[in-house]
């Protein structure tokens, strides 16, 4: 596969700092006007605007099955103000090592069995070190050799460790920009957002796919969630798996009090980044307990064709493998066995 370098569209036309997001772009980049303007349609025309879109893109209308598995917990030196694994954060999170090749060949053969199609390890850095990815490289061979997708999630990387990673077997790199660059500095201030632009280029450079969305619900703005998805859109090409979490509030966290969005902006926002990057994997990621099975059918229908499959997400909940079955078997939704032949316009 051709090495890809992820760069941003420039925004031209601007007449001032201010105006820098208000500006239609002559290249085709998404403005955050534009983007705003959908979330501003009525319901109905937003629906039917992502569905067009959707159905155009996936005409299989399948739904991707992604498992996750925490291979190193907590500890971390981060102060992401939504994270559970942060450790000064009071969280009942306890922190470990990581886990050994054995037990995580056990969670992905159990992932496989229970229909998974991809299987993505998280761990709790900052950024892996280079001994860790040696270890993290004998992982993805072991659960590529099952048969399934790769993905990780380690934390910052440079282009060295980018390209041990994809020789290892890696499909995809999650990297989540988590929202809009002036709201992210309320959220995180041990790393910046150029940072995040950093590792997403460095895993484009080395040919892997991009897995990358953010976080709604943490009290941004409706223009800060259009401005993350303008983001997203805008990277050039586009991530081919965007997870958007509905903010979990865990005890302990800054956020935990944070006043949960309403359900029907969520619905909202899954629509307009089917709309804004239509051939990617929209995935329904952190929150799924909470939204319920009405928002989630909803959210479908908004064009979001990926979910966290399996009873926990990292360190927090999620519905069970059996209960997700019979929602989708009820909404008559098909699961996918593999995405490896999509390809981005
Ligand atoms: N440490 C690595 C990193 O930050 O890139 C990988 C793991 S980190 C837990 C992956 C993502 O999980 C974060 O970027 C964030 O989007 C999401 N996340 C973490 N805690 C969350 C929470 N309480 N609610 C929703 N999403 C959360
Ligand atoms: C992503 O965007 N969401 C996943 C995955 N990428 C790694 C993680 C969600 C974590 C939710 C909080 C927890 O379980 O610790
Ligand atoms: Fe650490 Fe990742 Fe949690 Fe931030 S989101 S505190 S980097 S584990």
């Amino acid at each position: 596969m051709q090495a890809t370098q992820t760069t941003e569209k420039p925004l031209t036309q601007v007449k001032s700092q201010k105006d820098l997001h208000k500006e239609v772009d002559a290249s085709g980049a998404w403005s955050v006007a534009q983007i705003e303007a959908l979330f501003a349609l009525p319901f109905s025309e937003l629906m039917f605007k992502a569905q067009e879109t959707h159905h155009a893109n996936f005409p299989d209308g399948d739904v991707e099955l992604a498992t996750l598995l925490s291979i190193k917990t907590g500890g971390c030196p981060e102060d992401c103000s939504y994270c559970p694994q942060a450790a000064r954060y009071d969280t009942d999170v306890k922190a470990n090592k990581l886990l050994d090749l054995d037990e995580v060949l056990e969670a992905a053969k159990a992932a496989k069995a229970a229909g998974s199609n991809r299987f993505c390890m998280g761990a709790a850095w900052r950024e892996p070190k280079d001994r860790d990815i040696e270890k993290v490289a004998a992982m993805i061979k072991g659960v590529k050799a099952l048969g399934l997708e790769t993905c990780a999630t380690l934390g910052m990387l440079e282009a060295n460790q980018a390209q041990a990673l994809q020789e290892a077997g890696l499909d995809f790199y999650n990297h989540n920009l988590d929202t809009s660059e002036d709201f992210y500095r309320s959220v995180i201030s041990t790393r910046g957002y150029q940072d995040r632009l950093d590792t997403i280029s460095n895993v484009r450079a080395v040919g892997m796919s991009v897995c990358c969305g953010g976080i709604v619900g943490m009290g941004e703005s409706r223009e800060q969630r259009a401005a993350f998805l303008a983001r997203l859109a805008n990277l050039s090409p586009y991530p081919e798996s965007v997870p958007i979490n509905h903010l979990v509030p865990v005890a302990g966290t800054p956020l935990e009090n944070q006043k949960p969005l309403d359900p029907l902006e969520f619905v909202r926002t899954i629509a307009v980044a089917r709309i804004t990057m239509p051939r990617a994997r929209v995935r329904l990621s952190a929150g799924r307990q909470e939204l319920g099975r009405a928002v989630q059918a909803m959210c479908f229908q908004a064009g979001a064709n990926s979910i966290f499959y399996g009873e926990q997400l990292l360190t927090t909940g999620n519905p069970e493998a059996e209960q997700d079955r019979e929602l989708l078997a009820e909404l008559g939704l098909k699961t996918k066995q593999s995405c490896k032949a999509e390809v981005l316009v």
